[in-house]
């Protein structure tokens, strides 16, 4: 009789056994913690992880990380039942490769254990804090900032050097917003020190990574021989812009192909706009047309022509990019990458929490130029789409922290008009998405992208 035998789990034990392009490049218990990770999502483990690890291997150095989970327990306990390794499988259009990481050093439940982040924020050791906590975190109200505070409170007092804390989550100035936001909530007491030992320096971060399925971790293990129950798949490419602005020692991300500069802020409105506007485009739309993926929703006839039409007019004219770079060809690449049908990355999966992302992908568009013809249809789709149904009348849920408030009224006037969820200040632009909504009403998506642009 045929007996399946378990495999074994990814831990120090199987390092050995695996094979020689899927080793970690830095070895666990080689680097001693020197960042704090807040948030433990898939995007953080198949980005800043890899960049730090590689910034470890080529100059070393002491920054280990050690990874809170703000609340979630599942990703934790199957790091630390593998010893916090963990592999990264990087989907190419065409192979597929797996190597494992080995720059965690250990791991902390914010929810049940706020102290131990409280500790390691007031630990010499670590001087570099970084976060991935998503765009409706950064409130006053929000679990991160006010744990954020009570560290810096308890280091100021425990007298442990200057820190960095640097935000990678896609909000545009988003090192600006989150000094703003603790400088806002730092007692006096400690506002000297705060101002004197904390930067919180700007970042822009971009690899595609969808949500980890069955099928991420079946590909894993078949090329580690052994069952990882923390892997992420990612795309191949990955870029990561920061702002040039410390407060003391960290590591060597420029070695890590890491760019960094004196101000971040053109990059981070091209990626914004000409990727993730372009990405929710392709969700609101895919998603009310029946497309499961990304990549499906692109193959629909006429969308690639209708969003590099969008790109190379209005969001070219909104911004002034890079030097180098133009945003049309920016926009064609991010095309490409969108259209890597390996990822398999869930047009749901993009549309989740739209107000909180619509402001700077689209408004900031919308806003900025004479005739924002397609703009007015992206933010026309998300409205469509929060009505709950698709074109042949499937469910589609609203996962948006303002849902109630959304769903209250659902008339364009109530949504983008004085007071609205998302505003939308010319009167004329809010009677364009009110035609854009009439007409994937009565036309369906799909219909109207074949035909949108002639
Ligand atoms: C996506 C992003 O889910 C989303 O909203 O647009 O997560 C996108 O995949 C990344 O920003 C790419 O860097």
């Amino acid at each position: 009789m045929a007996m399946t035998v378990p495999a074994t789990r990814l831990g120090r034990a199987t390092l050995s056994r695996l094979p020689a392009e899927s080793r970690p490049a830095v070895l666990p218990g080689e680097a001693k913690a020197g960042i704090l990770h807040l948030g433990l999502g898939a995007f953080f483990r198949a980005h800043q992880a890899v960049y730090i690890e590689a910034a470890m291997a080529a100059r070393g150095g002491d920054w280990g990380i050690v990874a809170v989970a703000p609340r979630s327990r599942d990703v934790l306990e199957a790091l630390r039942a593998q010893d916090h390794l963990y592999s990264v499988v990087t989907l190419d259009a065409s192979a597929e490769r797996t190597r494992v990481l080995g720059a965690l050093t250990g791991s902390v439940h914010a929810a049940s254990d706020p102290e131990a982040v409280v500790a390691l924020l007031a630990d010499p050791a670590i001087r570099v804090v970084t976060l991935t906590v998503t765009e409706k975190a950064y409130a006053p109200d929000a679990a991160v900032p006010r744990l954020l505070i009570d560290g810096l409170v308890a280091r100021a007092r425990a007298d442990s050097g200057p820190i960095t804390v640097l935000s990678c989550d896609n909000l545009p100035s988003n090192g600006v917003v989150l000094g703003k936001l603790l400088a806002g909530m730092i007692p006096d007491a400690q506002r000297e020190w705060f101002e004197s030992s904390v930067r919180c320096p700007s970042s822009m971060v971009d690899r595609i990574v969808p949500a980890t399925t069955a099928a991420t971790l079946a590909t894993a293990e078949r090329c580690l021989g052994a069952r990882d129950l923390a892997a992420v798949a990612g795309e191949p490419f990955h870029q990561w812009v920061i702002e040039d602005a410390f407060a003391g020692a960290h590591p060597d991300w420029a070695a890590a192909g890491a760019v960094l500069t004196g101000d971040v802020t053109p990059w981070e409105h091209l990626k914004l706009r000409a990727l993730n506007g372009v990405h929710s485009a392709l969700a609101y739309l895919g998603a009310l047309a029946g497309c499961e993926s990304i990549a499906e929703a692109l193959a629909l006839p006429g969308m690639a022509d209708l969003l590099r039409r969008y790109v190379a007019t209005e969001v070219a004219a909104s911004m002034t990019p890079p030097d180098g770079v133009t945003v049309a060809q920016y926009g064609d690449a991010a095309l490409e990458r969108f259209a890597n049908a390996r990822l398999g990355h869930r047009c749901l999966q993009v549309a989740l929490d739209g107000t909180q992302k619509l402001p700077q992908r689209v408004l900031s568009v919308l806003d900025s130029v004479a005739d924002p013809a397609l703009a007015t249809l992206i933010v026309a789709a998300w409205a469509r789409f929060a009505e709950g149904t698709g074109d042949a009348g499937q469910a589609l849920p609203l996962d948006d922290p303002r849902a109630a408030e959304v769903r209250a009224d659902l008339s364009t006037e109530a949504l983008f008009g004085p007071g609205g969820v998302l505003e939308v200040p010319d009167p004329a632009h809010r009677r364009m998405i009110e035609a854009w909504r009439t007409a994937l009403s009565t036309h369906g998506a799909a219909d109207l992208v074949r035909t949108a642009v002639r």
